[in-house]
């Protein structure tokens, strides 16, 4: 590596909770068992290039806030490559073992598609060249489908084939990319696939082709033997009015529909989550009933503000939860905790990266050291389990194995005369039991 982007800052280490040192952990230990799994293994933390590396403080109303030294800021394929070994000095010196990226957060774009492939082909290089030297894994690739003009109606639901065509041309090479760098998956998000109106919109003709793009992406997959794990990522809104991936029931409503459950599963994000009006935990809960729980966009909305603010998660009580509902579907397997979030545009120094990773592998360490010792207390799980005690025999029973029908529960109801009171539901109570370890 030529000169550091960070001179002055060392492997961030774990120093325990006593510690007041801001570039320290105080309770991500990689290696510490937590139901005897690593904490590294179970929470598999990712970096994403697109905020942390690309992110320049912008907003509607306001020039860029983040002046990165390392950044000449032109759209080089030269100044790509540096960034690149910023981004490994940057994820080497935290201890994620993983990092994330859409195409064109990593190389800029030519004047056509075979230049751009080719800008992409070079910074790939320095890509494998750093993921060989530090260990640092691709956790998933992406395309970015939304950032270019021509998307502007959406890409494979665009209403010009042209687009749809290029969108396709584009994931191709993004797979064969993610591929070549050993990506353990790839996400499909959709980026403007919704609409701003009805007015103009075919919407039954925009879900079959999103479903054709899909279809596509699952057959190519196969052809080139790339083994990771497809995602789709559910916001319900932004950049379009509506987006059709809404929420984690709407997305996998639309996989059974076209014939693509077993092809995906999904990636859920914090803040899509409350822009959907639903809680993480809630999302997390509906995909693991489907046993399409994949990975997590860590992150945070703020409750005061509708829209996707993608702050660091360091609230305690979220990541119990959503460590929680993890746990209990048995862990991310091929997943993990990606930090699809951004410093605020006034923290604009290269230090508050380090600050804003520290905080969330902390919050998310805390979450599951919290989540365990909630199991393991069973307390939880026990009031769970006798809530539905009715159903694990006699009438119960029968009708959860299928073998009852409306005339034998007639007769059933008919003979008993009423039902048997059911307990209360001490909703208090266990608010209270799960503050006892927070
Ligand atoms: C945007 C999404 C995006 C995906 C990857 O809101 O979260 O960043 O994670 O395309
Ligand atoms: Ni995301
Ligand atoms: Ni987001």
């Amino acid at each position: 590596m030529a000169s550091a982007a960070f001179p002055n800052i060392s492997k961030i280490k774990f120093e325990g909770a006593t510690s007041r040192n801001p570039l320290a952990f105080k309770h991500y230990n990689a290696e510490e068992l937590v139901e005897g799994k690593s904490m590294k293994e179970h929470l598999r933390f990712s970096v994403v290039y697109w905020h942390t590396f690309r992110g320049r403080g912008l907003d509607p109303f306001g020039a860029p806030t983040m002046i990165r030294p390392w950044d000449d800021g032109t759209e080089s394929v030269k100044n790509a490559v540096r960034r690149v070994r910023v981004a490994f000095e940057f994820i080497e010196k935290l201890g994620a073992p993983y990092y994330a990226f859409h195409d064109r957060d990593v190389a800029p774009e030519g004047k056509n598609l075979t230049e751009t492939n080719k800008n992409l082909d070079v910074v790939v290089k320095a890509l494998k060249e750093e993921q060989k030297r530090t260990g640092i894994k691709l956790l998933w690739g992406t395309a970015s489908l939304f950032g270019n003009p021509r998307y502007a109606h959406g890409a494979s639901t665009s209403p010009n084939a042209d687009v749809f065509a290029f969108a396709c041309a584009q994931v191709k090479k993004a797979l064969e990319v993610t591929n070549e760098l050993g990506g353990e998956g790839y996400v499909f998000w959709g980026g403007r696939e919704g609409y701003q109106t009805l007015l103009n919109t075919n919407v039954k003709r925009e879900l079959d082709h999103l479903a054709a793009f899909l279809r596509m992406a699952v057959d190519y997959k196969k052809k080139i033997g790339f083994k990771g794990q497809f995602y789709i990522e559910p916001k319900p809104k932004e950049p379009t009015k509506h987006q059709y991936d809404s929420d984690a029931a709407a997305c996998l409503n639309f996989l059974r529909e076209y014939g693509l459950i077993n092809d995906l599963k999904l990636n859920l994000e914090t803040n899509h989550a409350t822009l959907a009006g639903h809680t993480m935990e809630h999302e997390l809960e509906i995909a693991a009933a489907a046993g399409a729980l994949g990975s997590i966009d860590a992150n945070t909305g703020d409750v005061m503000l509708g829209w996707d603010t993608d702050q660091f998660p360091t609230d305690i009580y979220l990541t119990t939860q959503c460590m929680l509902a993890i746990l209990k579907a048995g862990g991310l397997t091929t997943g993990g905790v990606n930090f699809d979030a951004k410093v605020r545009r006034e923290s604009y120094d290269p230090i508050d990266l380090f600050y804003a990773h520290i905080g969330g592998m902390d919050a998310f360490a805390r979450g599951l050291k919290t989540a365990a010792a909630i199991r393991k207390d069973g307390r939880l799980a026990e009031f769970v389990k006798e809530r539905y005690s009715s159903w694990d025999s006699g009438i119960g029973a029968k009708i959860e194995a299928g073998k009852s029908s409306f005339k034998e529960l007639e007769a059933y109801m008919l003979k008993k005369g009423d039902s048997s009171p059911s307990p209360s539901g001490r909703q208090e109570f266990l608010e209270n039991l799960i503050n006892e370890f927070i």
